[in-house]
């Protein structure tokens, strides 16, 4: 039997703007209170970035300090932090924020062209950022955006370098990287390395098909504006919650019940 639903909201991410999406959450403020609404919805874990107050994104540990600050304040969501940050960040710029000891962070386990940039995670600094996530003991979403990174995943298991709690979410449809297709993700989830729950982010068009294959095949869920920012075609999503609910709905008719926060901690890090 299929364990509850995990869904995450990848609340607003390094690349969306304002003028494409005017629900987009850019304060610590409007992402507290974007978080909770996604809370109420159904989803147990937001992933947020940093971004100034103009919008460019930063991983900049004062802004993560405030955004944590106001979401905890305002509800019991985990908060994962993206490590991933933006195109042309610096490595250690990236993980500035950690020792705030988020509940989890993501992990990036190799680089991917990401549309025209090039997404840099080379392998000394997926080890670097171990040795961190080691150090603090924040477990870790290991993102797999092309299948060569579970090759890299198998490395770390292998060698016993990963040392917190840890899960899979592919990241499929960014161009450049793997294309968001059933067979995709059933091939990623049939050579994962180990027995860890497994969720999807299908960009743009693809969230919802891939949201709706990942319910029926036992994996978790991640949608939000970071990966789409449209209901259907033609028209914006209104709040990262409106995506959320759509997902609490495809569930409850093919009878996966939703996991809470407490629930979601214990599957995944257990
Ligand atoms: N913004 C992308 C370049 C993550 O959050 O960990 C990388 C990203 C991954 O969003
Ligand atoms: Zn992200």
């Amino acid at each position: 039997m299929s364990p509850p639903l995990i869904i995450t909201a990848a609340l607003n991410g390094a690349e969306v703007t304002k003028e494409q999406c005017p629900a987009l959450p850019i304060t610590a403020k409007e992402i507290a209170a974007e978080a909770r609404r996604a809370r109420d919805a159904g989803a147990s874990i937001v992933h947020v970035h940093g971004r100034t107050p103009t919008g460019t994104p930063t991983q900049d540990r004062e802004t993560f300090r405030r955004i944590l600050e106001a979401i905890r304040a305002e509800t019991d969501i985990l908060v994962q932090f993206s490590t991933g940050g933006a195109v042309g960040m610096s490595a250690e710029e990236r993980i500035e924020g950690l020792d705030l000891m988020p509940d989890i962070a993501t992990l990036t386990l190799g680089t991917v062209n990401f549309g025209s940039d090039v997404f840099m995670n080379p392998l000394p600094m997926v080890l670097q950022y171990v040795d961190r996530f080691n150090t603090l003991g924040i477990p870790a979403e290991l993102e797999i955006f092309d299948s060569g990174m579970l090759g890299t995943a198998r490395y770390l298991l292998k060698k016993e370098l990963l040392k917190v709690p840890f899960y899979f979410d592919f990241v499929l449809g960014v161009p450049g990287g793997m294309e968001a297709s059933l067979r995709n993700l059933l091939f990623l989830r049939d050579s994962l390395p180990a027995e860890r729950p497994w969720s999807v982010a299908g960009i743009g068009r693809h969230q919802l098909p891939m949201a709706t294959a990942s319910i029926l095949e036992g994996g978790h869920v991640r949608v939000g504006f970071e990966d789409n920012i449209y209901y259907r075609k033609g028209e914006l999503a209104t709040s990262n919650a409106h995506l959320v609910e759509r997902v609490v709905r495809l569930a409850d008719e093919l009878a996966r019940p939703i996991a809470g926060p407490a629930e979601a901690r214990a599957l995944l890090f257990s």
